[in-house]
């Protein structure tokens, strides 16, 4: 399978996933953002986005799909949540709530609290900035007696969520993490599945000689 991704991306949580996983990724990184500085990635993704997963005949460019996949591909794997259980819905759940929710509004305040300021739009950047850390009430209440989010283990749902805990910690809104919540961040990020993946992503970076997305 290759993955085209950019260090820190989203694509971070399919590699970390596959380091879980023990599934080899050919990865193929690209500066940021792709659109403008790899225009030839256009032809596998025309979005330009990252992650871009190809796996033969397959291309996703949905990291908490890619996720679902990878889980399915592997089967039968702790890392996932089967439908006779408990928490299958909240697995699911919690997978999209990861991009969707607390992931997008962090990469519009990004876009326009940070990168694009000349557009003058840091005012409604900041406001997504602040949605981020009121729609983290979720994840506080469901981790009230738990470390992970759902069967009572490690999950790919724990990835999803996981990245964009540390996303938050690399753009400066990480502020609006909660105690249980920070703890939880660094449970994940003491796996070695992550320490693995970071390293490897940054490796394959400069050997291409190319920086992290963020
Ligand atoms: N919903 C997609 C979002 C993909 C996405 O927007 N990725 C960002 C990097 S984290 C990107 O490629 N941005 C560059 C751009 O928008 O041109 C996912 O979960 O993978």
């Amino acid at each position: 399978m290759i993955l085209y991704t950019c260090a820190g991306s989203r694509g971070l949580r399919v590699s970390w996933a596959a380091e879980e996983l023990g599934i080899s990724l050919d990865l193929r990184m690209l500066p940021f953002p792709p659109r403008a500085f790899a225009r030839e990635f256009l032809e596998v993704n025309p979005l330009g986005t990252v992650p871009a997963l190809v796996d033969g005949d397959v291309m996703m460019t949905e990291s908490s799909a890619i996720l679902q996949y990878l889980v399915a591909k592997a089967a039968p794997t702790p890392l996932a949540i089967a439908p006779d259980e408990a928490d299958f819905g909240a697995y699911l759940d919690y997978l999209h709530y990861a991009d969707a929710t607390i992931t997008f509004p962090q990469t519009v305040y990004l876009r326009f609290a940070i990168f694009e300021k000349e557009r003058g739009l840091q005012e409604a950047g900041e406001a997504y900035g602040d949605w981020f850390g009121k729609r983290l009430r979720k994840l506080e209440a469901r981790l009230a007696g738990r470390d992970f989010l759902c069967g009572g283990r490690f999950t790919v749902a724990d990835i999803a969520v996981g990245y964009a805990l540390y996303l938050s910690t690399r753009n400066g809104l990480s502020h609006h993490l909660t105690p249980a919540i920070s703890a939880y961040l660094e449970r994940l990020m003491a796996r070695p599945g992550f320490t693995q993946a970071t390293a490897r992503e940054k490796a394959a970076a400069k050997a291409v000689g190319i920086g992290a997305a963020i």
